[in-house]
């Protein structure tokens, strides 16, 4: 087999035919779907008039090839490399073509595919072209009309994209649904769900006075976890037509949950597809941390209806366009509901670790990547969460009002086209007049940009003067980089805890003022200013950058109490406990004693007896910093002395501040019904951190405390949280009734035995890697369906550094072993699984060869696109 070629965005070129109209007819059919297509293909006039016609196709049976009702002869057209071209075409002509394609053993997951007891499909980014043959590429867009033939009896309901336009009952028991979407669309956003489901129906009126019907269709069981995304739709519509003044455009939106699924959802036309996961919620089943989740997946593709649908990518390489965009959105929308600091953390916490991770490692690619082997490997944390970082600052650049200017003449200018980042950042250039040229590099030049700020006090002057260098290290093809437009919101915090007023050159700022770092090296002098002021830098995180100050404890306590950025405030308690939980990783390989700074425990005194009237943000402060950000920061990552060292820490704090984190555990206590509503969520936040500090303290009456929230069983927020200190304490005696009994109980839904394979492989205890191979056979696993391959392995992977990385080994074997299994059964998750197997740079000799070893052994075999692409980068 030839190996696999990279595709360049300087290759691009603008298709030679366009189509008007696709017509689709589906026979479905299990193991043989006939799929009748008839295009209306016409040349551009810009493009030759010998110009071939190329369609793309995979795995396609072919039976007829007809151009204006005469079918060509096989001299007339060629097949190759999933590719038809035929060389000789009219000017303007209807392509027929009819193709057998299989379903049921479609384990890919993408095009038609079957699950459990539905055909459904998906398409972004090339799975169109497993369902007939067509310019599978995002710049052709038509107008789509579907029919759908299938059983009566098991296929009851038949649906697409648009709405149903006509109905009717065929010989053998079988009945027709034809769907005409009136908006012209590229193929990856073509739709087809058919089976026998469920649906549950609510409307919705738009600014403009229009009824829309929405429906949201499952299988019957889940009826009744439908509820909260329909609440969350109609939330996202209404936020949409305030925030961005976008309408919906059809009169009917529907939601499709669906058990197989490989991401979260798909915002295809009027027929979004939905994840089961990212869906289905109650309080019984459904922690509050997925209730926010669902509601922000719900909004994400509702969202893209504008910035995706009807403005759409010209080619893949402009992903972020489209999924920067919608990110954003989402989250603008997640934090007008709910606490938007929170929101905020979680969002950079996401960047600092993951894609700061990403960003560094052997797959670091642009936001705009210039090439790529395999698209669907680029659905990343960089595209998606750094792409919204940029159109974030572009917001914070532009000022909310520009921004927003910018945006209604982008949708109004572009609608119904397929465009380029360019456009984007071009029009918001255009309505505040700023020259984003230098921006534009955001865009173009992977790996985190690395900022190193210092001061200094002139106290005769009193004039306190900031200096930031910037610099971004040298990523895989990308040795030399340029220095960004980096904006950095700052301010002073006085000694006396007040804020300083800024004055730059005589011209005051106010409190809160955003510098312009555009070169290698700049500075500020501030005027005016009393000694003792302590710089806060980079406010809500302005800019996706890794920022160093030579802050001291005191000045970090300082900014965690006074601050008036709530984000920074955060960010300071996160940095005093990474200075104490280094020094401790310090003693650990000095095989010393681990001793935690008095200075930290003071602060979380203070912060627990403090009164505060954001208890959302006060629980993420008393979280301390995961081992993946600790690991992040470190030169050389020693995977024991930062398990052990944050354990130890832990353990040190709970052991100090026990009565304190009893009287919050005690104060939190709720008595009326759960509902999902920030102020609840707050809560059982607050109250779960405390008690995960209260069981680490190891007292019997902690546990017994965690046992009795588990037995209470009000709601699964509280019962996972309280079964997972169960399960990950060295009491057995309590972990495994409470593990046995929520397997017994859930066994008959797959959502909840996710939660409870991911708390039984994520325990610290050394037997995780048996449990993982033990739980792999248990009848509720199937390594074909994403969720639980994300639930066993991926939280395993992922979630469980000291036992994946496990000195023997046998943490990569096992990874290992179901990458190759997956690589023949569905690609792109096997390229998704691979991922924490590539990163070993930084890690100790032994275990990087070991690592290796597992990557060669991998390269060995006959392998996928996807999984050949990360390989070669791995071992590059
Ligand atoms: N646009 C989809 C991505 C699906 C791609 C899967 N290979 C999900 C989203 O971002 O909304
Ligand atoms: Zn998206």
């Amino acid at each position: 087999m030839a190996e696999p070629q990279a595709i360049y965005l300087s290759d691009y070129r603008p298709p030679a035919y366009r189509i008007d109209k696709t017509e689709l007819t589906f026979d479905l059919d299990p193991q043989a779907t006939r799929v009748r297509a008839r295009l209306h293909v016409t040349r551009h006039p810009e493009s030759k008039a010998q110009a071939a016609l190329t369609l793309h196709g995979h795995g396609l049976t072919t039976e007829r090839i007809a151009i204006d009702g005469q079918a060509l002869l096989e001299s007339e057209y060629r097949i190759e490399a999933d590719q038809l071209i035929i060389d000789r075409v009219p000017e303007t002509f209807v392509l027929e073509t009819e193709v057998i394609i299989d379903p049921t053993s479609n384990t890919a997951l993408e095009g038609l595919y079957v699950s459990g007891p539905m055909f459904c499909t998906q398409c972004e980014p090339e799975g169109f072209r497993r369902i007939t043959w067509y310019p599978d590429r995002p710049d052709v867009m038509a107008v789509f009309t579907t029919t759908v033939i299938g059983d009566r009896q098991r296929q009851p309901v038949l649906l697409s994209n648009g709405n149903p336009i006509e109905r009717g009952e065929l010989p053998d028991g079988r009945h027709f649904v034809t769907w005409e979407d009136p908006h012209p669309k590229p193929a990856y956003l073509f739709a087809l769900v058919a089976g026998s489901l469920e649906c549950v129906r609510d409307s919705f009126t738009t600014m403009s006075g229009r009824e829309v019907a929405l429906e949201i269709w499952v299988e019957a069981q889940n009826l009744e976890k439908t509820d909260w995304a329909m609440a969350s739709l109609k939330r996202a519509m209404t936020w949409d037509e305030e925030a961005y003044g976008r309408e919906y455009d059809l009169d009917l939106f529907m939601i499709v949950a669906v058990d197989d699924f490989n991401m979260g959802a798909m915002e295809n036309k009027g027929l979004n597809i939905f994840n089961s996961a990212a869906v289905l919620a109650n309080p019984q089943t459904t922690t509050d941390a997925t209730f926010q989740r669902i509601e922000g997946i719900v909004a994400h593709e509702y969202f893209h209806n504008w910035s995706g649908n009807r403005v759409t990518c010209r080619d893949w390489f402009q992903l972020a366009l489209k999924e920067g965009f919608t990110v954003f959105r989402d989250q603008s929308f997640s934090s007008s509901i709910n606490s938007a600091p929170v929101k905020r953390i979680e969002d950079v916490a996401l960047m600092r670790t993951l894609q700061f991770a990403e960003d560094a490692g052997p797959t670091a690619h642009p936001v705009r990547p210039d090439h790529f082997i395999e698209i669907s490997n680029f659905y990343t944390l960089t595209i998606y969460e750094k792409g919204a970082e940029i159109v974030r600052m572009l917001s914070h650049l532009l000022g909310e009002e520009t921004f927003r200017r910018g945006s209604d003449l982008y949708f109004e200018r572009f609608d119904g086209q397929a465009v380029r980042v360019e456009d984007f950042v071009e029009t918001m250039a255009e309505v505040s007049g700023e020259d984003l040229t230098q921006f534009m590099r955001w865009y173009a030049q992977a790996g985190t940009p690395q900022l190193t700020a210092r001061s200094d006090y002139d106290a005769e002057k009193r004039r306190f003067t900031l200096t930031i260098a910037q610099q971004t290290p040298p990523t895989p093809g990308q040795e030399d980089k340029q220095p960004l437009h980096v904006p950095v919101r700052m301010g002073l915090m006085a000694a006396d805890g007040q804020p300083v007023e800024l004055i730059i050159n005589g011209e005051s700022h106010g409190t809160d003022t955003v510098l312009h770092l555009r070169e290698a090296e700049q500075q500020w002098v501030f005027e005016n200013v009393d000694e003792g002021a302590v710089p806060s830098l980079l406010r809500g995180f302005s800019a996706p950058v890794r920022l160093e100050y030579p802050w001291s404890r005191d000045e970090l306590s300082h900014l965690m109490r006074f601050d008036e950025d709530g984000f920074n405030r955060w960010d300071a308690t996160q940095r005093l406990a990474l200075i104490a939980i280094e020094e401790m990783m310090a003693a650990h390989q000095r095989n010393e004693l681990m001793a935690l700074d008095a200075r930290l425990i003071e602060a979380f005194s203070y912060l627990l007896r403090e009164p505060t009237d954001d208890r959302a943000v006060l629980a993420e402060m008393l979280r301390l910093p995961s081992e993946a950000w600790i690991a992040e920061q470190q030169r050389r990552v020693d995977i024991d002395a930062i398990h052990g060292a944050r354990r130890a820490a832990i353990e040190q704090l709970a052991d100090n501040l026990f009565p304190e984190f009893e009287s919050v555990y005690h104060a939190n206590q709720q008595s009326e019904a759960y509902a999902p509503t920030p102020e609840q969520m707050a809560s059982r936040s607050l109250k779960n951190v405390a008690l995960s500090y209260l069981v680490a303290n190891g007292e019997v009456e902690a546990l017994n405390m965690a046992r009795a929230q588990y037995e209470a069983d009000d709601n699964m927020t509280d019962v996972r949280a309280a079964l997972t200190l169960l399960a990950h304490s060295d009491r057995a005696d309590l972990g495994d009734p409470a593990i046995r009994a929520f397997g017994e109980r859930w066994a008959h839904d797959s959502l909840v035995m996710d939660q409870w394979f991911a708390t039984q492989v994520t325990r610290p205890q050394a037997d995780a890697l048996e449990r993982v191979r033990f739980l792999m056979d248990h009848p509720a696993f199937s390594i074909k369906n994403p969720n639980r391959v994300r639930a066993l392995i991926g939280a395993f992977t992922q979630q469980n550094r000291v036992n994946f990385h496990r000195l023997d080994g046998e943490g990569y074997r096992l990874l290992a072993d179901v990458v190759i299994e997956l690589n023949r059964l569905n690609p792109e998750i096997a390229a998704r699984m691979i991922v924490p197997l590539t990163r070993y740079h930084r890690l100790d000799e032994k275990r990087q060869a070991l690592m290796r070893g597992e990557l060669e052994r991998i390269r060995a075999e006959n392998l996928s696109r996807n999984v050949f692409e990360v390989v070669e980068k791995a071992l590059a």
